[in-house]
């Protein structure tokens, strides 16, 4: 251990420096990975451990605690520590996951530490409301816990050295905001993009994405209480911290232009609420912000403390990950500081049934399909139609739009659940069902991934193919 690496100097691999080698240790073993380091994308994650020990890192992100990491690590040990040494404190460490919360069945992981999982795409179509325990899943670390009688929100406002701290009980007597929205993660069908060329990141089907009813309490409101003065042209974002954390004490963090937390037509809440019950653990308890039709990932769960700034969160979810790129840009080449954060997402649908190779039946010429799909569009766009074809888009057929709210844009913002009756062409056995959908705005999907690829994998917004078999 005398070698200590601050992360600091290490913050991108094209950033190494070569004469400051990097040492991990795993169980007794000493390693070098410096060289592992340069080559492995997202190396800057592994050096969280520089100078330490990976495995309180390895239980966190338990997908690196395979055979094939350990094989990888072992061809770069170049000592072990003294007895002494490697009997420090692994004992007293105990999974950081055992208190996370009960989990339906039903919902399918993409991994379980921490725990990140989708609903059924068939079950995801059948309700325009999301039920809670269906709701996928997104967690980066542990589930905080936290006793709703003495959590306190803070809110702070850079610059003056005021701090208002808020219980449970004051956050509830500001009056009470009820919306429908859903909220998405940016690698929503990342597994189809991954096809095009592999990308990183949870490989997640078309489900990561849910509709709610969620109430609170107007962020506007808060912030007003808190001495902000709406037109005051200083303040430029808004930044939320969640109170999980990472070994090194980080907590999970992003934020939102200080224009849609401040405008009543932005409709962001501190929600308390989720289909009219608490917020169930998984999704935020007993706080969440909930900004709709932006990205999820500012949808900061355990919320912990607001910041009224000059300055973006410089969290790395808001800085370093979450953001597009182009198709050629690599991860040697990627500068996370040239593209702006996520904010709201483009236009998507999904077909959810059938799935893929599924047999369908053709009546009268025709193949039905209920609760086919869903379509949304971000920044309180509404969906004004959605086309889907089964011939390579010689002819379109326009679907119908089954459950959508009444609320017009710039404030819509719960999905569109669809479906469609289809013309089928005697004697087709195999087809694709092809689904593209058209905003308020009349920005529709690409066609393919090919040109919106991107090194993480995110906006995965391309027509949805799926083949089927009919009958
Ligand atoms: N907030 C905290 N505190 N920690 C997190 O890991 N994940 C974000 C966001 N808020 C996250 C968070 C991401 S990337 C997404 S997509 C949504 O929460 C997922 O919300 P859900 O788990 O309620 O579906
Ligand atoms: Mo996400």
């Amino acid at each position: 251990q005398e070698k200590n690496c601050p992360i600091t100097h290490y913050r991108k691999s094209q950033n190494i420096v070569q004469d400051k080698r990097i040492w991990v240790t795993y169980k007794e073993g000493v390693y070098d990975i410096t060289d592992f380091v340069i080559e492995h994308p997202g190396g800057d994650q592994i050096l969280l451990a520089a100078g330490s020990s990976v495995e309180p890192f390895w239980m966190l992100y338990a997908v690196h605690n395979n055979p094939h990491v350990l094989q990888q690590l072992e061809a770069l040990r170049i000592g072990n520590l003294s007895k002494q040494d490697s009997q420090h404190s692994l004992e007293n460490m105990s999974d950081p996951y055992s208190s996370d919360p009960p989990r339906h069945a039903v919902l399918k992981p993409a991994s379980v530490k921490p725990f990140n999982a989708e609903t059924p795409p068939f079950l995801l179509v059948e309700q325009f409301i999301t039920p809670n325990e269906l709701f996928y899943v997104r967690n980066h670390l542990p589930v905080p816990q936290i006793d709703p009688e003495t959590y306190e929100l803070e809110v702070e406002v850079e610059g003056s050295n005021k701090t208002v701290l808020l219980t449970l009980d004051d956050l509830k007597k500001f009056p009470k905001h009820t919306i429908t929205a859903t909220i998405m993660c940016a690698g929503n069908r990342r597994s189809e993009m991954t096809k095009e060329k592999p990308v990183k990141g949870l490989n997640w089907g078309p489900a990561a994405v849910g509709n709610a009813t969620w109430a609170g309490v107007r962020l506007r409101d808060v912030l007003k209480k808190s001495g902000i003065n709406e037109d005051d042209k200083k303040w430029k974002h808004v930044q939320f911290e969640g109170v999980d954390f990472d070994p090194t004490g980080k907590t999970y963090g992003a934020s939102i232009p200080f224009w849609k937390a401040i405008d009543k037509r932005g409709d962001v809440i501190l929600a308390y609420e989720m289909n009219g019950s608490p917020i169930p653990r998984d999704h935020g308890f007993p706080i969440r912000v909930i900004v709709p039709g932006v990205v999820g990932a500012r949808n900061v769960k355990w919320l912990g403390k607001i910041t009224v700034s000059e300055n973006e969160s410089d969290s790395h979810w808001q800085q370093n990950d979450y953001k597009g790129f182009s198709p050629s840009t690599n991860w040697d080449t990627v500068d996370f500081s040239k593209s702006p954060a996520i904010q709201e997402l483009p236009v998507i649908s999904a077909i959810c049934t059938p799935s893929a190779n599924e047999v369908v039946k053709v009546q009268d010429g025709h193949i039905l399909v209920k609760d086919l799909g869903y379509a949304w569009s971000g920044g309180g766009q509404k969906i004004v139609r959605v086309d889907v074809t089964v011939d390579g888009g010689n002819t379109w057929h326009i679907a119908d739009l089954d459950c959508q709210d009444a609320a017009e844009p710039p404030q819509h913002w719960s999905w569109t659940l669809w479906s469609a009756r289809i013309p089928i062409r005697s004697g087709i056995r195999n087809v694709e069902i092809w689904a593209k959908a058209v905003d308020s705005c009349y920005n529709t999907q690409p066609e393919t991934f090919r040109n919106i690829w991107n090194l993480r994998g995110v906006l995965n917004n391309a027509y949805h193919r799926v083949p089927i078999k009919t009958q």
